[in-house]
This record gives structure tokens, C-alpha cells and sequence, in this order.
């Protein structure tokens, strides 16, 4: 059985695990969870994930049981342990912390605070404010962050776990009408990785449940 992936084609937290599964060469099958219908709150998929977010896998261990897990950052690390074939840590134990450091200032410190369930709080004329603040603040941090630790990519010249919570975050800036050029090494490494397989056939518009007008 293929590893099952519940994901909403415009989720930045499910598509980061759709780049590693493509990066990794892992099959899997996407089954839609649409947020904007919130069928993350139904009763179905609460016993899939309590926290009612996306994305979850499911997928069988050694001995056959079904196995589901949440929490894009904990899946990732699930992945990488267990498919080591395209590792996303570097062996260099500096390198691996860096790459954790970015990791955490997009999965703790930005995306959270512009998850749907938040916005939902946020009056509707300021909601556009509200999301470019918060990733604005974040994205000048990361900025200065990669000028010591970038190469070609985000730690150096392999790509990285940092580089697959990159793209996504950057696709939301968008979104919320950030200025991309005030980010220049943010932007030049998004835009090298979207020119990869693995980051472009993970994109929002590539999805099966991405809406036809939006394709
Ligand atoms: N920390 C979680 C966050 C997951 C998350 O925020 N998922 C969003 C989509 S990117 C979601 O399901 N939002 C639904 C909601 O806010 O109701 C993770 O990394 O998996």
C-alpha cells in the first residue's frame, strides 16, 4: 500500500512533506482534506489528527500496522530517518543544527501565526496586514541567517530540510503581498528551487484537488 498523504493542495505545512516524498523517490497517494469546507474539524479526521491540521500520513510499519502520524516537522524527520536514500541533514553537526534553526524560524515563528484558524480571529480588511507583518519579521531574520550559512541553497549546496519549509513560506509571502526584493537571497534560492522536479510537481497548482480556475 502506498504511503497516504492528507493534504489540502494550498497547505505550505503539506506541501513541504510532498517536496521530501518527491525528493526521496517515496509513492504515495494524496487524499484531500479541504479547509475551506473545514473537513479538517470532522468527526472522520479527527481520528486521523486531533489537532485538526494538515498535513497526516498513514502508512504501515514493519509488522503491518497502520501508522499515522502528524506534524509536517515530525513527519519530515520520520522520512529521513527512515528513507535515507536523498538525506535533507547534513552530516556535519553545525550544518544539521542550521538547518534545524531555519526549520523551526518558519514552522515556530511564521507559519503559525498566518494559519487559516488564526486569520479566522483576524477582522477581514486586515487580514492582508496582518499575514505580510508577521512573515515580513521572519523573512528578515532567515535573511540574515543565510548570509553566514547559504550556498547554492539554504545550508550551504545540498538541499536541505530548511530549503523544503522555504519554498512553501515564500509561495505564502506572495500570497500576502510581501516584497520579495527586499529578500534578495530568500528570493535567488526559491527561485533555484523551484526549477527542481521534487519542489515544482509539489506546487499548489499541480495538485489533484487544486481547483480547475486556479490551474
Ligand atoms: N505545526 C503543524 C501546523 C499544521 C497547519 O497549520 N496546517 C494548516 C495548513 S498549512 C491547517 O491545517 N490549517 C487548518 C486550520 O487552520 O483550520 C504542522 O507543521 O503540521
Amino acid at each position: 500500500m502506498a504511503l497516504k498523504l492528507y493534504s489540502y493542495y494550498r497547505s505550505s505545512c503539506s506541501w513541504r512533506v510532498r517536496i521530501a516524498l518527491n525528493l526521496k523517490k517515496i509513492e504515495y497517494q494524496i487524499v484531500p482534506v479541504n479547509l475551506l469546507k473545514n473537513e479538517q474539524n470532522s468527526g472522520e479526521y479527527s481520528h486521523i489528527n486531533p489537532s485538526h491540521l494538515v498535513p497526516s500520513i498513514e502508512l504501515k510499519n514493519e509488522s503491518g500496522q497502520t501508522i499515522i502520524l502528524g506534524q509536517s516537522v515530525a513527519i519530515l524527520e520520520f522520512l529521513e530517518e527512515r528513507y535515507n536514500n536523498v538525506p535533507l541533514l547534513p552530516k556535519d553537526l553545525i550544518k544539521r543544527a542550521k538547518v534545524r534553526e531555519i526549520v523551526q524560524m518558519i514552522a515556530s515563528d511564521i507559519q503559525p501565526i498566518q494559519n487559516l484558524r488564526v486569520l479566522n480571529e483576524v477582522e477581514v480588511e486586515k487580514k492582508n496586514e496582518w499575514g505580510s507583518f508577521w512573515i515580513n519579521k521572519g523573512f528578515e531574520a532567515i535573511e540574515q541567517v543565510l548570509t553566514q550559512s547559504s550556498g547554492l541553497y539554504c545550508v550551504g549546496d545540498d538541499i536541505t530540510m530548511a530549503d523544503v519549509l522555504l519554498v512553501p513560506q515564500v509561495y505564502n509571502a506572495e500570497r500576502f503581498s510581501v516584497d520579495m526584493n527586499k529578500f534578495p537571497k530568500i528570493k535567488s534560492i526559491n527561485e533555484r528551487l523551484c526549477r527542481i522536479d521534487a519542489f515544482s510537481i509539489a506546487h499548489p497548482k499541480n495538485q489533484p484537488d487544486c481547483p480547475i480556475e486556479i490551474k
